[in-house]
């Protein structure tokens, strides 16, 4: 077909292929989530309701589009890593991205009234994404690593925060003042000491975040299935085994090697 005199504005399209061999990583965060929150009556400094919409909406992103190995969410927040090996839309990282954030956008409205019964959704939500590439396991757990310890952080932040005011009936600038300078040590102990709570106990949910990976429902389950062989006429009967995945939520931790050690299938080798 002859082409017209406007296809040149095609070369105009600037290159976002993603290096060949690395992880790539497709961060979402939520637009103005302090803004969200409050007007949806988040529960604070953690609601059930809003993290297990997040990680109903990252399984569907898994669900629906190709090659995300592992997924790690925390807060408003949620980590996708395809494969490196993967070629999906070619590689290109807005193609990937906005899938991603689209996907999840979606999803996100669509599963609201199963975690928000009685809350209306009271405008549209959105979420900004961006591309990292890692080239090995090394950086690619470091990041998954750097986002746990955001968690940890600001969990154990926001619990002994919002405990001084709803347990210890302090303003929001008083507790802000108790806290100023706290290391994480001190933080523990006025928990434990003040409020008897040992955050080591805290559910694991909001300590750890949740991490979603693919998992076998069981182990191959056996089908029969009538296949017509290459090189011959008639249609045989045979038995295939056929290996059913799920995807499975994690909320233990995954900066150590235990975790990786138990899926060995998630990383790639390195060579
Ligand atoms: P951004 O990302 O720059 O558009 O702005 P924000 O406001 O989304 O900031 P970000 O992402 O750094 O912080 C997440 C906000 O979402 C933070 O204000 C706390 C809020 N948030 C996330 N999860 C919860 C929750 O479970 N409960 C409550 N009350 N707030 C939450
Ligand atoms: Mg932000
Ligand atoms: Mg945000
Ligand atoms: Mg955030
Ligand atoms: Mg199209």
């Amino acid at each position: 077909m002859a082409k017209s005199k406007f296809e040149y504005v095609r070369q105009f399209e600037t290159d976002d292929t993603c290096l060949r061999n690395c992880y790539i990583v497709v961060r979402l965060d939520g637009r103005n989530f302090h803004k969200f929150s409050e007007k949806h009556n988040f529960a604070k400094p953690n609601d059930n309701r809003a993290l297990g919409l997040m990680t109903r909406s990252a399984q569907s992103v898994m669900e629906e589009l190709e090659d995300v190995v592992i997924a790690y969410g925390q807060s408003d927040e949620f980590s996708f890593v395809f494969k490196r090996t993967s070629t999906w839309f070619k590689r290109r990282a807005s193609k990937l991205m906005t899938h991603v954030a689209s996907q999840f956008s979606s999803s996100y409205v669509f599963y609201w009234k199963e975690y928000f019964a009685e809350q209306p959704l009271l405008y549209p939500p959105g979420f900004d994404g961006r591309v990292v590439l890692y080239p090995s396991n090394r950086n690619l757990r470091d990041y998954l690593s750097w986002r746990q310890a955001d968690c940890h952080v600001n969990n154990l932040y926001n619990t002994s925060f919002w405990t001084l005011i709803q347990k210890g009936g302090l303003t929001t600038i008083q507790a802000e003042e108790r806290l100023k300078g706290t290391l994480a040590a001190d933080k523990n102990e006025i928990l434990f000491s003040d409020f008897d709570i040992n955050y080591n106990n805290e559910p694991m949910l909001l300590r750890k975040g949740t991490t979603l990976i693919w998992e076998k429902v069981r182990p191959n389950e056996a089908v029969t299935k009538m296949v017509k062989l290459p090189n011959a006429e008639e249609q045989k009967e045979i038995t295939v085994t056929r290996s059913r995945k799920r995807v499975c939520p994690h909320h233990c931790d995954i900066i150590g090697d235990q975790f990786w050690e138990e899926h060995p299938d998630i990383l790639e080798r390195d060579d």
